[in-house]
C-alpha cells in the first residue's frame, strides 16, 4: 500500500503524482494544507521533521524527497520504466532532475511568493504571519520567503531567480531542438522532474517567457497531453491561487526588464 502525503498545488508532490500515475498506481491520498501551515504541526514533523512534502509511506517505510520517491517507485515498480536504457541517457536524465535541487526550486519559491502565493498566505495567516514564518525549521528558505512576500518582485535576489529560470528555458530549449523530450528521444524522469516547474510559470500567467521557443512550447503541449496529466495535475486544479486570475501578468512588464537587465 502506497500513502501519498502532499498538497495540490505543490511542485514536487506533482513529481510524485506523475510517476505514481504513468505507472497506474493506487495510491491512498492524504493532503497537506501548506498556507495553513499543516506541514509545521507535530503530527506531521513525525513523518517528516523537515516539514515538507511529498513524503510516501510504502509498507510501512517513510520517503521522504520527490527525486528519490521518484526513483523507488521507478525500482519498485519497474514498468513502465521511466528511466533512459543507456548511461549516457541516464546521466543526462540526473542532471536535469539535479537542477532544482540546485537552484531552480529556489527560484520558483522567490517567483510564487512575489507573485501570487505571499499575497495569499497575508491574506490567509493575518497576524499569524510571522508565527507561520517562524515555525518554519529552515531558517534561509523561511527569510527568502519573508522577503519575496515583503518586497515581491522588488527582492533583492528575484532577478537572480527570475534569471535562473530563463537559463534553464534556454537550456531546455537547446535540447528540445535536438531530442523530442529532455533525456533522448523517450520520455523520462528528467521531464517529469522538470515540467512542474513550467507548469507553475504558466499558472502564474508568465508563459511569456517561452514565447519565443517553439521547442518549450511543443514539449509542453506534448506532456499535458499524456494520460497522467489529468490525474496528477490537472484534476487538482482548481489551485489555490485561482482566484488571482494569472497574477504574474501585471508584474510581466516588470519581470521582462529584469530578466533583460
Ligand atoms: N527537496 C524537496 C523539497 C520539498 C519542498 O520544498 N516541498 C514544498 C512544497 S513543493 C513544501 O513542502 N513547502 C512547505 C513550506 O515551505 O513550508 C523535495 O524535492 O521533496
Amino acid at each position: 500500500m502506497i500513502e501519498l502525503y502532499h498538497n495540490n498545488i505543490s511542485v514536487c508532490s506533482q513529481r510524485v503524482r506523475l510517476v505514481l500515475e504513468e505507472k497506474g498506481l493506487a495510491y491512498t491520498s492524504r493532503p497537506v494544507g501548506l498556507a495553513s501551515g499543516e506541514q509545521l504541526t507535530p503530527a506531521f514533523r513525525k513523518i517528516n521533521p523537515r516539514s515538507l512534502v511529498p513524503v510516501i509511506v510504502h509498507d510501512g517505510h517513510i520517503i521522504v524527497e520527490s527525486m528519490v520517491i521518484c526513483e523507488y517507485l521507478d525500482e519498485v515498480f519497474a514498468e513502465p520504466a521511466l528511466k533512459p536504457a543507456d548511461p549516457i541517457g541516464r546521466a543526462t536524465m540526473r542532471v536535469w532532475a539535479k537542477l532544482p535541487d540546485d537552484i531552480l526550486h529556489a527560484a520558483c519559491a522567490t517567483v510564487s511568493f512575489a507573485v501570487a502565493f505571499g499575497r495569499q498566505l497575508k491574506e490567509k495567516a493575518g497576524a499569524g504571519l510571522e508565527d507561520h514564518l517562524a515555525r518554519m525549521p529552515d531558517p534561509a528558505r523561511r527569510e527568502r520567503q519573508r522577503l519575496a512576500i515583503e518586497k515581491g518582485v522588488e527582492t533583492s535576489f528575484f532577478r537572480d531567480h527570475i534569471k535562473a529560470y530563463d537559463k534553464t528555458l534556454a537550456d531546455m530549449e537547446t535540447q528540445l531542438q535536438k531530442t523530442a523530450w529532455l533525456a533522448g528521444d523517450a520520455y523520462s524522469l528528467a521531464d517529469i522532474a522538470i515540467f512542474p516547474y513550467i507548469e507553475r510559470l504558466n499558472r502564474l500567467g508568465l508563459f511569456g517567457m517561452w514565447e519565443n521557443r517553439p521547442g518549450v512550447t511543443r514539449w509542453l503541449a506534448n506532456l499535458k497531453a499524456r494520460p497522467a496529466y489529468k490525474p496528477a495535475v490537472a484534476d487538482f486544479a482548481p489551485m489555490d491561487f485561482n482566484d488571482l486570475g494569472d497574477p504574474g501578468l501585471k508584474d510581466w512588464p516588470r519581470i521582462k526588464e529584469l530578466i533583460a537587465s
